[in-house]
């Protein structure tokens, strides 16, 4: 098995954080999404949507992280004869509320536009000069060229940004009024959900809003104490973004990104 992903992207730390509280073994292949290499060919072919993550199993590829998750479900039934729970709906549920909200708008909008028009503008670079040495993915690679100058126009929409905020509120509200009952979102165990909703506290914390998401919902902020103490969390996410450690991982990608745009290599 394999998983192409980044430890930038959400979405694929939930399938890492799925793989690892499932002890499953798979080969990792990162492709920074900031430095563009979703973009190279090779990944392209693979897929053209350029997203994170991709996981493959001999024949069978899967691009949808839901779709990822319920296949490691799957897996750990018909090899471990495990099966998750009684819970199964409520955790079906779940996963689908919180992959219904969509961490792009809420990230990119918090991010100074400065760094964010510096990225995007080194991205289309490298998608052109990609279009160029494969012009037989060029109508591919022109959707992608489009959706980035979309994205920014998306930005300048304040009623979209709020209404990404207000979704967030409430997915946080609704886990909140979870968190009085239970210890985990779907029972005192830690489920497939909780693989799934970790990133989005992570992601609000790694964008310095953890005081106006987290602080204020005391269930949450006990349970986010909870959760980082686990295995698959350190592994996953607290490897690359606790404390000083963001700034490294932060840096080490900016300064790359920033050579190859004062060089011209894209
Ligand atoms: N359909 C995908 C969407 C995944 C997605 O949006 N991935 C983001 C990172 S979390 C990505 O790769 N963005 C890069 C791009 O759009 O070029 C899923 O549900 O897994």
């Amino acid at each position: 098995m394999q998983l192409y992903h980044h430890p930038y992207s959400l979405d694929s730390q939930k399938v890492r954080l799925a793989l690892e509280e499932r002890g499953i073994d798979y080969t990792s292949y990162q492709v920074n999404p900031l430095k563009a290499r979703n973009m190279d060919a090779t990944f392209f072919r693979l897929n053209p949507s350029a997203k994170l993550p991709v996981f493959r199993n001999g024949e069978c590829v899967i691009y949808e992280t839901l779709e990822i998750i319920r296949y490691i479900e799957r897996i750990v039934e018909s090899t471990q004869g495990f099966c998750e729970d009684s819970n199964q709906e409520k955790v079906e549920e779940w996963m689908k509320k919180i992959q219904a909200w969509s961490a792009k708008t809420f990230t990119l909008a918090h991010i100074p536009d400065k760094h964010r028009l510096f990225v995007s503008r080194f991205t289309r670079r490298v998608v052109i000069a990609r279009m160029a040495e494969s012009p037989d993915l060029a109508s591919l690679y022109h959707m992608k060229l489009r959706e980035a100058y979309e994205t920014e126009e998306k930005l300048k929409d304040a009623a979209l940004v709020r209404r990404s905020e207000e979704q967030l509120d409430h997915l946080l509200d609704e886990v909140e009024r979870q968190l009085r009952e239970t210890h985990f979102l779907c029972g005192d165990a830690f489920s497939m959900a909780d693989a799934m909703f970790v990133p989005v506290l992570a992601r609000i914390e790694l964008l310095g809003l953890g005081e106006k998401y987290i602080s204020c919902r005391p269930g949450i902020e006990e349970y986010w104490k909870v959760v980082k103490s686990r295995h698959s969390y350190r592994v996953v996410i607290g490897k690359f973004f606790s404390g000083w450690r963001k700034y490294k991982t932060l840096f080490s990608t900016f300064s790359i990104v920033f050579i190859r745009n004062v060089l011209k290599r894209y």
